[in-house]
């Protein structure tokens, strides 16, 4: 071994050292809890009073915010991007089929927190729509009486919002186990990831639509999808006639459908998953021993749901010059 190598050796290390130390912080992409405690101390209790106010008005404000965050993090990360509007002929991300039942409330949820969060003057155009949707993510389930959790904050808002974008990013309700760890996977979050977060169908509603092939056309053979318990079947035949009309919508738990709980779990040990994307977690037994072990125990999957929610926070997330302050979030700065 010469000089030369020795050298080479020692500035590919330090060079190795220097980008380790500089990328690696980097793609954490600068999160953190109390982000605005120098510009905006109160926002979290300003967003709070706000998602409080119109919890008070309608029990929607929890599964429309829930969902809506949901779908904003799967699409080009958690930027807020869903919430632009379209203009002129430009579809954005909410126009897509996909975004149906993205109900007005989650928007209005966001919109109205923003308002009251730049009424105080210290505060205009200071805290993101982005970051607004997780606080106020963070606050629908506490107050529907889940977990309490601290959230990460410090997201900039999306410039871009197409609806091209949203098609296959969003899980579909007819997917099969392998499909939803794929899609959750290009995230980064894990099967037992996929599996406390599919738990957000503790509360809101499905349209009839969605599930009429479960109940009338699951086979030549067998018209009724025989995962699905035979009693709670005729049920959904009851309130989701052939020829529903397609604006009707049910309660994904109709068992205690405004507790965000792990009712979830116990109920697809009954066979009252409502999709099949959610009864096969019971049905496929790479993830059946989880839906066990938090149909057993709601402290355990709060811990687990908590986890997963903070990951799906950081999908995606835009920093620096990929991202503003939106304004107006559902419109793009111009
Ligand atoms: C795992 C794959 C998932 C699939 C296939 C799926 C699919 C669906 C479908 C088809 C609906 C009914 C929409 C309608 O008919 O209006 C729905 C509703 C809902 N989803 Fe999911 N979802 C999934 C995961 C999630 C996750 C991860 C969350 C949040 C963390 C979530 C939150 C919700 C909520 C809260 C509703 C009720 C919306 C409302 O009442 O307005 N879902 N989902
Ligand atoms: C059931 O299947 C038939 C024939 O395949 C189709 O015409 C009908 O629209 C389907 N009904 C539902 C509710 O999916
Ligand atoms: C179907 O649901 C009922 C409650 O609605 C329950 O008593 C029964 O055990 C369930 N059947 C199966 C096969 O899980
Ligand atoms: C809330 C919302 O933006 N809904 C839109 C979803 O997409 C359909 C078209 O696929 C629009 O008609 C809805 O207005």
């Amino acid at each position: 071994m010469g000089g030369t190598s020795l050298g080479s050796f020692l500035m590919v290390f330090v060079l190795v050292l220097t980008l380790l130390l500089v990328v690696v912080p980097m793609s954490e992409a600068q999160l953190r809890q109390n982000f605005y405690a120098d510009v905006c101390p109160n926002v979290e209790s300003i967003v709070r009073t706000a998602v409080t106010k119109k919890f008070r008005q309608t029990f929607v404000t929890v599964p429309a915010t829930l969902r809506l965050f949901f779908h904003d993090c799967f699409v080009q990360g958690c930027d807020a991007s869903v919430m632009i509007g379209s203009s002129g002929g430009n579809q954005v991300e909410k126009d897509h089929p996909d975004n149906l039942s993205l109900a007005g409330d989650g928007f209005d949820t966001v919109i109205k927190a923003k308002a009251a969060v730049d009424a105080v003057p210290e505060c205009r155009n200071k805290v993101s729509c982005a970051d607004i949707l997780v606080m106020a993510t963070r606050d629908v389930i506490s107050l529907a009486r889940g977990p309490s959790y601290a959230v990460e904050l410090g997201r900039k808002d999306g410039l871009v919002s197409r609806v091209s974008d949203v098609e296959g990013k969003l899980p579909q309700p007819s997917f099969n186990l392998n499909q939803l760890n794929a899609m959750f996977a290009a995230n980064g979050l894990s099967q037992a990831d996929m599996i406390a977060l599919s738990a957000a169908h503790t509360v809101g509603f499905s349209h009839c639509t969605k599930l009429l092939n479960r109940i009338y056309n699951f086979s030549r053979t067998n018209p009724v999808d025989p995962t699905l318990n035979a009693t709670y079947a005729a049920k959904l035949q009851g309130m989701c006639p052939r020829d529903v009309d397609p604006r009707i919508a049910i309660d994904m738990d109709p068992n205690t459908p405004t507790r965000f709980d792990n009712m979830y779990f116990k109920n697809l040990q009954q066979g009252m998953g409502l999709f099949t994307s959610d009864q096969v977690l019971f049905t496929d037994a790479r993830s059946r021993p989880t839906v066990k072990i938090w149909a057993h125990s709601g402290q355990t999957f709060y811990k687990a749901f908590v986890d997963a929610m903070t990951k799906l926070g950081r999908v995606g997330v835009k920093t620096g010059s990929n991202g503003n302050i939106r304004t107006d979030c559902s419109v793009f700065n111009s």
